[in-house]
């Protein structure tokens, strides 16, 4: 580590103590990141603030639930903050810190460095499980590879990493308990051996229920793009489109949850060939959203810490959240499943539409990039 690294860290090692609350993102990793920040605090998981479904710490207005003065903000991705503030994450950053602002990012670097990684550079004494726990949320067990996850227990990390990644899924799933488990666990045995362990678990059980449910939708597909549309409380778009878009490569494979938040479609896409965003912005010219790339799918190493985004390849797959669209308009010009295509067969494969049904922008793409 050079002695500039050394510097800035110990610099977010100084927001961290200074901020007044920890607001980590609600996965795997955030939690995980947190509840490194949290112990490294003494505080415990009711000390943290939880945003609720649909609010980021960048909202303008700020979330009611944040308080005034300084934030750690971690895993949300880096965006503009009109406040004091520790930001960690590796996420495309989408603007520079500010004076009194310390950002802290692995962004373009290899290998890929998830959040909870990234806190234990900041706090080294923080247990190696806690960084493996994030690691493997975002990355999977290649994540345990990573140097900040040496000596993490593979089985049981995996495994607490799966259980505390379900409460956000859900309608006001048990997150806070989640980050509890990490905070006052040392050793992932020992959470999972906790009675509370039952609430995640349960969490996880009505999880997949819904899924089997949803990713059974009667998919719409067109030459070069894929739509599905149902209704779920749940957070089950994401697996879905990734589902779906490996059955129907190389289309891109929109899953679009009408019942995620009120008033709103949310969609993920999967799959497909060229900028997505781009996409998106051709096929809804009038309409603003919110773009969250996929953590692990970047590949080009960048020096610096977060003065440009990096060039390169841009990743394939994103979230796409909080796409607002009138109800009138249908979320992409594909069309919208009609009660006979409901009826129709489920294998996406025995029937396509008859005429063409994405917008040229998709076919237009690109190939590789
Ligand atoms: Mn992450």
């Amino acid at each position: 580590m050079t002695e500039d690294e050394e510097t800035h860290l110990s610099r977010a090692r100084l927001a961290l103590r200074n901020a007044v609350a920890v607001v980590p993102h609600t996965d795997a990793d955030g939690l995980a990141a947190g509840a490194i920040a949290l112990r490294e605090r003494r505080e415990g998981a009711d000390a943290a603030v939880l945003l609720g479904r649909g609010e980021t710490p960048f909202g303008r207005p700020p979330p009611a639930a944040l308080p005034d003065g300084p934030l750690a903000v971690l895993d949300w991705g880096v965006r503009p903050l009109e406040r004091p503030a520790l930001l960690v994450d590796h996420h495309l950053p989408e603007a520079g810190p500010r004076e009194d602002q310390v950002v802290v990012s692995s962004y373009g670097f290899e290998p890929e460095t998830p959040t909870a990684a990234l806190m234990r550079r900041i706090v080294p004494a923080a247990p190696a499980r806690l960084a493996g726990v994030g690691a493997v949320g975002d990355l999977g067990r290649r994540g345990l590879d990573l140097p900040e996850c040496a000596g993490a227990p593979v089985t049981a990390v995996s495994r607490l990493a799966g259980l505390v990644n379900a409460p956000r899924r859900l309608l006001d799933g048990p997150v806070r308990t989640a980050l509890a488990l990490l905070v006052e666990h040392d050793e992932p045995a020992a959470a999972l051996a906790d009675p509370r362990i039952a609430e995640l678990e349960d969490a996880k059980r009505e999880w997949r229920a819904e899924f089997d449910r949803t990713v059974h939708t009667a998919p719409q597909v067109g030459e070069s793009a894929a739509l599905l549309r149902f209704s779920s409380p749940f957070q089950v778009h994401p697996v879905v489109a990734q589902t779906w878009a490996r059955r129907l490569a190389p289309r891109l494979v929109l899953a679009a949850n009408d019942g995620y938040l009120p008033g709103r479609v949310n969609f993920s896409a999967r799959g497909g060939q060229g900028s997505l965003p781009q996409l998106l912005r051709a096929a809804l010219p009038d309409v603003g959203g919110e773009f969250a790339p996929r953590p692990g799918l970047r590949r080009k190493p960048r020096a610096g810490r977060v003065r440009a985004p990096a060039r390169g390849p841009r990743p394939r797959a994103y979230d796409v959240a909080d796409w607002l669209t009138s109800p009138r308009q249908a979320p992409v010009s594909v069309p919208r499943p009609s009660m006979s295509s409901l009826k129709r067969s489920r294998s996406p494969l025995t029937r396509r539409l008859t005429r063409p049904s994405a917008s040229p922008t998709f076919s237009a793409a690109p190939s590789g990039s």
